[in-house]
């Protein structure tokens, strides 16, 4: 009863938004910040429940709407392993989001306590939520929203770990329930710890004939990175050298910059010129920090740029994998997961590696679920996100080599490598930070310039569109979403029209974060992909 009374009470300081229906989608809840704060003092609710309903485990709780405009925000809960919340929780996430008033709320609440047997009021049990945010204005008012809902709940805390980036909060939820040193100082320790062994590791011989690499330049969306990014470059000067731009204050959230910007409009963020920067390795993140994509300008006097992007990242990470297992001359189950925005052509080249290639629906949850499948499983959308996922068993057979000096040297610095990228790639999340250092790593290790590296295929044209409709869920897909089950007729008129196209290839879907169904064609030309992309999003339409 008390604890009812209290749940009363303070919802009803947080009342809902009226006339808009809010989802917990592929990246959370995102809106307009200004409509959030009773979403975000709810969705505190429902950490700490699920801190309850984990054992006293601690969840995490971001507030952030990563590459999206700086007036918007988000929240998302992390889970305690430090993944996406568990997707059966969801349709509880959005009915309370939704709930009229705290009547309906308060009964919602205590309902699915008793359906999942969650230990309300008077429990001894403890919960704890790790509280984080984005550099968004909007972000210390809805992170003291979110803190006012944890509190509502009996015997939970929240802590405050203040402005990190979304994979630096995931890594520290999960690192605190394995009882493992969690704080942002570890976390840069492990980073640059594993990134120099990686570069005492370089073989001699390449180390020899390996042309020094020069700076690398990056892009962080005027967010949270530069700072963060800041620590890492002082760590590692003598190993790396790193240029920072769009940080802090120099400009606007997301406004002309950022990994999201440069993938999708392929063009160079603000900040960067056609003529100092021609040839330069350059890297964007997106405002979270938990993306990032590689680029180089092309020519002098304008903007345009060849794109590294999430595909060619996965690519440069499964290469080297497998070379350090083919070392190891052992049988380990390697797993790439891609979806179907993946290009043609580096799918083709995951293949020609021998590699198994596997596909999920978008969303970091279906990827990030496959590739844990695997012994090492390796997740990457082309838009950037992704990470390197290791299991326990391969962790301790891996570690067995390294301390065994009768497997030779070779075999032992293989499996040191092998140790350092599992070390240095965030288990939770896709991370930019470190997901940079590892490439900044192998092209070291390789003595590869980001040209050579951009040559490891070349991308199938492609082109992507947002078609505005009445109702997204109208368009229901299967198959990894390439194959549309309704409307009816749908798929075989974008069949139709994708066979007369050589190497074509199109599909559609309703995205997950914004009011819009997507379309995604490729094609041999350029021109090509245009045209099937203009042609389906009509009959979208
Ligand atoms: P939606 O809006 O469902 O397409 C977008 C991205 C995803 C993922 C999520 C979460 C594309 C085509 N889609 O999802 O890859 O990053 O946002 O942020 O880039
Ligand atoms: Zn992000």
């Amino acid at each position: 009863e008390e604890q009812r009374s209290i749940l009363l009470q303070s919802s009803s300081r947080f009342p809902p938004p009226k006339g808009t229906k809010l989802s917990y989608g592929t990246a959370g809840f995102r809106a307009d910040a200004s409509i959030l704060q009773s979403t975000v003092f709810r969705i505190g609710i429902l950490a700490a429940l699920r801190s309850l309903k984990t054992g006293g485990a601690v969840i995490g709780l971001m507030i952030t709407a990563s590459h999206n405009k700086v007036s918007d925000n988000g929240i998302k809960v992390a889970d305690p392993s430090g993944g996406m919340l568990t997707q059966d929780w969801e349709p509880f996430a959005d009915s309370i989001a939704n709930a009229p008033d705290p009547e309906s709320l308060v009964k919602l609440i205590t309902d699915f306590a008793k359906k999942e047997n969650i230990p309300l009021d008077g429990a001894k049990a403890a919960a704890t939520v790790l509280l984080g945010r984005d550099t968004r204005p909007s972000g210390e008012s809805l992170l003291e929203a979110a803190n006012k809902g944890i509190c509502c709940v009996v015997g939970a805390v929240a802590i405050d770990m203040g402005i990190v980036t979304t994979p630096e909060l995931h890594w520290m939820v999960r690192a605190r329930n394995k009882g493992l040193k969690a704080t942002e100082l570890h976390y840069f320790d492990q980073l640059s710890t594993s990134f120099r062994c990686l570069i005492d590791l370089i073989p001699e011989k390449s180390r020899d004939n390996h042309h020094p690499i020069g700076k690398l330049v990056v892009d962080c969306s005027n967010g949270v990175g530069g700072e963060k990014l800041q620590v890492l470059k002082e760590k590692l000067n003598a190993f790396l050298h790193l240029e920072i731009r769009n940080s802090g204050n120099s400009g606007i959230l997301n406004e002309g910059v950022g990994a999201d910007y440069v993938q999708k409009e392929k063009v160079a963020p603000q900040g960067f010129f056609g003529h100092s920067d021609v040839g330069i390795r350059c890297a964007s993140l997106d405002g979270d920090a938990d993306r990032f994509v590689y680029f180089t300008l092309t020519s002098n006097g304008d903007n345009k740029i060849n794109l590294v992007d999430g595909d060619k990242i996965l690519s440069l990470f499964a290469l080297f994998i497998k070379q350090q297992l083919s070392i190891l001359n052992e049988d380990v189950g390697v797993g790439v997961v891609q979806t179907a925005y993946a290009n043609g052509a580096s799918t083709k080249y995951l293949n020609d590696l021998g590699l198994k290639v596997v596909f999920t629906p978008t969303g970091v949850k279906y990827l990030h679920g496959k590739a844990e499948e695997y012994d090492i499983g390796i997740y990457f959308e082309a838009n950037g996100h992704g990470t390197v996922l290791f299991s326990d068993h391969l962790l301790s057979w891996l570690d067995g080599i390294k301390n065994e000096p009768c497997s030779g040297l070779e075999k032992q610095n293989a499996a040191k490598r092998l140790l350092a990228v599992a070390n240095l790639m965030n288990q939770a999340v896709g991370d930019a930070l470190s997901g940079l250092l590892l490439v900044e790593a192998i092209l070291q290790h390789m003595g590869w310039s980001v040209d050579k590296w951009n040559e490891l295929y070349h991308d199938l044209p492609s082109r992507q569109l947002k078609v505005k409709v009445a109702d997204r869920s109208a368009v229901v897909t299967t198959n990894a979403e390439t194959s549309v089950e309704k409307p009816p007729g749908l798929q075989e008129a974008i069949t139709a029209l994708t066979a007369k196209y050589p190497q074509g290839r199109c599909f559609v879907r309703p995205s997950g974060t914004e009011d819009v169904v997507r379309v995604y064609a490729e094609a041999k030309t350029q021109e090509e992909a245009d045209e099937l992309a203009d042609s389906v999003a009509k009959i979208v339409q």
